[in-house]
């Protein structure tokens, strides 16, 4: 196997042996080849398209095989075996669709071949066999390291864009010029010939799709569940049964919590879920009662210890213990060898598994953190940053936001978040927060210093926010006071990064370290082009953002 995918892949190459995630060199091979299927779905469904012909569910299965190869989603090769024979159907289905538009446009079908005539093998061993034959290593032989490391940017950026229309989607939201683009770009990946600067044009183009994609999953959630409120979120736990909710899936946990209710069991938010607890549709749940244990690479103990039912909604789940491997559970397209799945949004099992579990025996003492700065919350106060920013109350805006992950080099987040002055508002999002987000950072000009903007895909709050104050100023965002110190982990983080690119956004500090699929050549172009930089220290970075440097 080769993959590299994320942040923490092996010696910062590529994990070639075993991933440092926990994905085995067949999962690996199944997932290689399951994005080899969605290409030769997309082959078609692009062609089909122009003459007017679309299929929803060919469009929202691209979608799905793409956020199923997300890094910690789905470790299972029963379920991705499933999929790959669906991924059959689809592809006949896109085929067909094709040839009947061409023959009622009076045209000849393009006769197309790999990977749209992919036969699938009969047998999960085969299968890997053929996942074997479709992965990065066979492209950087015949292609380069610099082509494939573009290619692997645009398809990881495509995944991370998927992951949010398929929230979008599940909340009803959804966009025919995004299912387009899909096709039209994992097509592109199937260029025999592909060119550099072709390449880095469709890079960019997925950033403004991604752009357009976390704007409908922002209208999808404020429109279920209303705009974020700042909230105040109880993070010690209370007497009683418990269930505790990670992932993204505003939907799931909104189901849940109607499915508790009146059952006498709390229900706790971890990770990613935090921010949910801002939304009113969903806050306005009492038993909704707090947020428990800290970012993703800590499940492994904190699961442990949680005396009640886990639900995991999406990335990032890890390998589970047997201690609490019967109490776990997935839905959406998150799976785990021999972990419960939810397909059908019925939780009855996860509920059992509560009221069976201990619970907690007492409450602890209350402490809490804020929550739900989106962005009519934070707009809200648009008045009293500007003046503050004339009259010299506040100095700076930080963005310190991204993925959290298990690496050492990222207590650099924290120690960052912690020598930023007193007149300066840090902006945070994603699971990165928990490096800081218990401490106190007070007040400047009336308003928290730090603001939790929400999950990764609220990435597009603090877009909103920068427009407007490069509006209220009459400047560019460029020349705000205002850097960018982002971490990222997983393939979300890249579409999020080809967004701000796609914005002309330059001067990003980009850690704990550069992707490996990015060469040598292709850093030196984001460089050149974007000025993005690698950490430094903490003393340096700092002293650089203030002088004006970023
Ligand atoms: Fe984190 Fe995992 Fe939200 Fe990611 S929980 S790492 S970028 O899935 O999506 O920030
Ligand atoms: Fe390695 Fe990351 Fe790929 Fe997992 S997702 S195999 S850790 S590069």
């Amino acid at each position: 196997m080769l993959c590299y995918q994320c942040e923490q892949t092996a010696k910062g190459t590529g994990c070639t042996a075993f991933g440092v995630c926990g994905k085995d060199p067949d999962t690996a091979a199944l997932q290689d080849l399951l994005v080899h299927a969605a290409k030769g779905i997309a082959m078609y469904a692009h062609r089909a398209r122009p003459l007017g012909a679309a299929d929803r569910a060919v469009d929202v299965f691209v979608v799905e095989a793409l956020f199923t190869t997300v890094t910690n989603v789905n470790f299972d090769p029963k379920r991705l075996q499933g999929l790959l024979q669906r991924a059959a159907e689809v592809r006949d289905a896109a085929k067909k669709l094709y040839e009947d538009a061409c023959r009622k446009a009076g045209q000849t079908p393009e006769r197309l071949s790999a990977p749209a005539d992919w036969v699938p093998a009969a047998t999960l061993d085969d299968l890997i066999r053929q996942g074997e034959q479709v992965g990065i290593e066979q492209r950087i032989t015949a292609l380069g390291p610099d082509v494939t490391g573009l290619q692997e940017m645009l398809a990881y950026g495509l995944k991370g864009t998927a992951a949010y229309a398929d929230h979008a989607l599940i909340l009803g939201v959804e966009d025919p010029e995004v299912f387009a683009f899909f096709h039209e770009a994992l097509d592109s990946l199937t260029n025999p010939a592909p060119k550099v600067d072709g390449l880095l044009a469709m890079n960019l183009k997925c950033g403004e799709v991604n752009l357009k994609v976390m704007g409908l999953l922002d209208a999808a959630n404020t429109g279920s569940y209303g705009h974020p409120v700042p909230t105040k979120v109880r993070i010690t736990p209370v007497k009683g049964k418990a269930i505790l909710v990670s992932g993204h899936d505003l939907k799931d946990l909104e189901l849940l919590l109607r499915q508790t209710e009146g059952k006498g069991i709390n229900i706790y938010t971890h990770g990613e879920m935090l921010p949910a607890h801002g939304y009113p549709a969903l806050k306005k749940f009492k038993h909704l009662v707090g947020n428990y244990g800290g970012a993703w690479q800590d499940q492994r103990s904190e699961f442990d210890d949680f005396p009640g039912a886990v639900l995991m909604t999406t990335n990032c789940i890890q390998k589970p213990k047997e201690s609490y491997k019967a109490r776990i559970f997935t839905s959406g397209l998150v799976a785990w060898p021999g972990v419960t799945h939810i397909a059908d949004g019925d939780f009855t099992p996860v509920i059992e598994a509560a009221l069976a579990a201990g619970g907690f025996k007492a409450d602890e003492p209350e402490k809490s953190i804020l929550t739900g700065f989106g962005h009519n919350a934070v707009l809200s106060h648009a008045g009293t940053v500007v003046e503050a920013v004339k009259t010299g109350k506040i100095k700076h805006f930080f963005l310190i936001g991204g993925c959290d992950g298990a690496k050492p080099g990222r207590d650099y987040y924290t120690k960052f978040a912690e020598a930023v002055p007193d007149n300066c508002v840090i902006l945070t999002l994603a699971c990165g927060k928990y490096r800081f987000n218990k401490l106190d950072f007070g007040e400047v000009a009336g308003l928290p210093r730090l603001m939790d903007c929400g999950q990764c895909n609220d990435a597009y709050t603090a877009i909103q926010v920068a427009g407007a104050l490069a509006k209220a100023f009459n400047c560019g965002v460029n020349d705000l006071p205002l850097s960018l110190i982002l971490s990222w982990y997983e393939q979300k983080a890249v579409c999020i990064l080809l967004s701000l690119l796609y914005l002309g956004i330059r001067n990003i500090r980009l850690g704990p370290s550069l992707p490996a699929f990015l060469t040598p050549e292709l850093a030196k172009v984001l460089v050149e082009k974007f000025n993005i930089m690698p950490l430094t220290t903490v003393e340096k970075d700092l002293a650089a953002c203030l002088g004006g440097n970023g």
